[in-house]
């Protein structure tokens, strides 16, 4: 059995309030779900199974060039981010595990599994770090690391994503997802193919180093930190990536970095066609890549990614496994707050793409009807799924409105007065 950090008691009493009109709620959806031929209670029992990843760097605010302006409470470390994230778990009931980076969470491994199993949490993907420089470190990631012009230098970062590897078997991770900000600021500053090449030699040696069992995720990022070229530009590169290592490599998408408006669920399709879809880092944005809560700007692509995610399972596609993660930068909220309903808009985008009527889309899509095509997404995507969600985690353990019992633990202002507050003013993106 696992601890609490929230009293459960005190989420009792928050549920035992908005029962009632939950449960009509429930009923009432699940009656109009019924005339369209959906059975609601299924679509609850796939929602309770949906989980999404937590960033260990998501629960501290984060920053822009400009500036970070810290808040109150901030973890001090990776224990109390494992703190943070079992808080996001318990309230919501959908986020099981926690991502490390390395070397920002570098603690004894051991430690970091007892830490993480105490609240019943396990670890998703490991993230390695080579884009900015460690304490001590030997030579500097400034000018690149993996495709570094420099061989010495191409040498401690893949001896560094080995380490991580190293570090991910004891906590039980399956996966490495590799970061870079390798790439350049001026034309001519790298010979594209040359950079690319040596990238791809670096990485085949990091894929080497991967035990049975796990996956390699690169991802994409056509600009930040180099801003004239991207050694990772697009998703066309990575899957080259991915094709050119092997079976354990796969794609991630993180929706904020691609350009505007482009057609990310189509990549999506794309990448699940050719068994290379590694996963997601779920966030939203508006003109860059802004790391704002998922479906805090445009739920309906998320809606329309998930879209083709339910598509994919539905039909049983070869390989399909996806990862999910959020990947998002909290500058003016508390970040467990934003956490955990961001959790909660990726599991709405699910449950409503579950509700699309495929068998009659793909009659309209076979006769031409376009118009019939579009309303039946739109169809879908206009139910009100929230008494699905909130009876999910009502049956799993977790809190009808989890913002509001969250608030109601008094939890920041505990965290606060035993956590000193931290400087802010310098910029950086965490
Ligand atoms: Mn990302």
């Amino acid at each position: 059995m696992s601890e609490s950090i929230i009293s459960a008691n005190l989420v009792d009493k928050d549920n035992t309030a908005r029962k009632a009109d939950l449960e009509r709620d429930y009923a009432s959806l699940g009656e109009r779900l019924d005339r369209r031929g959906i059975a609601i209670d299924a679509i609850r029992d796939k929602v309770e199974k949906f989980a999404v990843a937590i960033p260990s760097w998501g629960v501290g605010t984060g920053g822009t060039r400009f500036a970070r302006f810290p808040g109150a409470g901030e973890p001090r470390d990776i224990f109390d981010k494992i703190e943070d994230c079992a808080v996001i778990r318990q309230l919501t009931q959908a986020t099981p595990t926690v991502s490390l980076h390395i070397p920002w969470d570098k603690a004894d491994p051991n430690r970091l599994k007892q830490a993480a199993s105490r609240f019943g949490l396990g670890f998703d993907a490991m993230n390695s770090n080579t884009f900015s420089d460690a304490k001590d470190q030997a030579l500097s990631y400034k000018f690149g690391s993996l495709s570094h012009a420099d061989a010495g230098t191409r040498r401690q970062a893949v001896e560094h994503n080995l380490e991580c590897i190293e570090i991910g078997k004891t906590l039980g991770s399956r996966a490495l997802t590799v970061w870079i900000g390798d790439g350049s600021n001026f034309p001519g500053q790298v010979n594209f193919a040359k950079a690319f090449e040596r990238y791809l030699d670096a990485m085949k040696e990091v894929y080497a180093g991967l035990p049975d069992g796990w996956k390699l995720f690169t991802e994409h990022k056509m600009y930040e930190p180099a801003f004239y070229s991207t050694v990772v530009q697009d998703w066309g590169t990575n899957y080259m990536i991915a094709k050119e290592l092997g079976d354990k490599a796969f794609c991630l998408v993180d929706l904020g970095h691609h350009a505007p408006n482009v057609n990310i669920e189509m990549i999506v399709s794309r990448l699940i066609q050719f068994k290379k879809l590694g996963g997601f880092h779920f966030n939203d944005s508006k003109y860059g890549d802004d790391d704002l809560d998922a479906g805090s700007i445009d739920p309906y692509r998320l809606f329309l990614v998930f879209n083709e995610l339910v598509d994919a399972e539905l039909s049983s596609a070869e390989g399909f496994d996806p990862a999910h993660m959020l990947d998002q930068s909290h500058n003016v909220t508390d970040p467990i707050e934003s956490l955990m309903l961001s959790a909660v808009e990726v599991q709405r985008a699910y449950a409503q793409a579950l509700l699309v009527d495929r068998r009659a889309l793909e009659v309209y899509q076979d006769g031409n009807d376009a118009l019939m095509a579009t309303q039946t997404l739109k169809a879908a995507y206009r139910t009100d799924v929230e008494p699905i969600l909130a009876m999910a985690r009502l049956k799993t353990g977790g809190a009808i409105d989890p913002v509001a019992a969250y608030r109601a633990a008094g939890y920041r202002a505990k965290v606060a007065a035993e956590r000193p507050a931290v400087a802010g003013g310098s910029g950086g993106i965490v």
